[in-house]
């Protein structure tokens, strides 16, 4: 029988390319994001895979709980959540960096997963399967200048992904948290509020991790045997790795 796997921010980045892997390996698809003519673009071109589309905004906590209790009984039992959906807005430093962009931040990457989760956790647990997989980040483990809310946040889906797990220990529903570090996608064109060529430099002379790269991994946390639970997967490209202390020396 398919199972079903429900993917936030299925339009574009990691979650349409989890779309793809998930709709070759014969599963059921629920797929979500903002940009619904690119939803149903990617459903006209899997004629042969049941498709079920949800255009919301995951910061709209009443849609959010109205699209998950009128699912179509096809796919009301969700074996896979991906809780991918999620953004960076802006580098600035702390001092000068934009409220709503934080504010923004806070209330997709935190808020929207949490309604998510709250959403489609209790069909989890009262079926006792499931698996909820978190898209974290590097920068949720390790400070960079510009960082400062993006990384809180991601640090924010490393600690409620533990705490998820403690919570259903009981059960058999298995967390995940995934925590890429450079990754070529929409991420830094959205970071840079739409600057294509700013976004291009960030991956410039680099072999950055590419949507395909995570979508195999997440194919693969699903795939462990039952008894199983892949906490975490930090995953960075080759070429990227940890930077040095910042130390400010005084001149003199
Ligand atoms: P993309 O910008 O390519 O894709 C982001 C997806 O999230 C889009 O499908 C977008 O859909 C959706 N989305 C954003 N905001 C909302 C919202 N308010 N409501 C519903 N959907 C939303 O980025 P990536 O694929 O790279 O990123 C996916 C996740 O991975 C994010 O959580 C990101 O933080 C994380 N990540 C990315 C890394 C990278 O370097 N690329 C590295 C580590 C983690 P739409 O606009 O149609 O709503
Ligand atoms: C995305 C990776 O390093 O731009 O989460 O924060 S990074």
């Amino acid at each position: 029988m398919r199972k079903t796997i429900l993917i936030t921010g299925a339009t574009a980045g990691f979650g349409l390319a989890c779309s793809n892997r998930f709709a070759e390996e014969g599963w059921k698809l629920i797929i979500a994001g903002r940009r619904g003519e690119r939803l149903e673009e990617f459903k006209s071109a899997h004629p042969d895979v049941p498709i079920h589309t949800i255009v919301f905004d995951v910061r709209d906590r009443e849609r959010v709980e109205q699209s998950i209790a009128e699912l179509p009984e096809q796919f009301n039992a969700i074996d896979v959540l991906v809780n991918n959906a999620g953004l960076a807005l802006g580098l600035s430093g702390s001092q000068e960096a934009d409220m709503d962009d934080w504010e923004t931040m806070v209330d997709t990457n935190i808020k929207g997963l949490l309604y998510m989760t709250r959403a489609i956790l209790p069909g989890m647990v009262q079926r006792d399967q499931g698996h909820i997989i978190n898209l974290g980040s590097v920068a949720g483990n390790y400070p960079y200048p510009g960082g400062n809310v993006y990384g809180g946040t991601k640090a924010f889906v490393k600690q409620f992904s533990n705490n998820l797990l403690t919570d259903l220990v009981k059960t058999r529903i298995r967390v995940t948290n995934i925590e890429p570090g450079l990754a070529e996608s929409e991420f830094s064109i959205v970071r840079f509020h739409g600057d294509v060529d700013k976004a291009k430099q960030v991956y410039q002379g680099t072999k950055p991790l590419t949507p395909a790269d995570i979508a195999d991994i997440v194919y693969w946390v699903t795939n462990v045997p039952q008894h199983v639970n892949i906490n975490t997967v930090e995953v960075m490209p080759v070429c990227q790795s940890c930077g040095p202390f910042l130390i400010h020396r005084e001149e003199g």
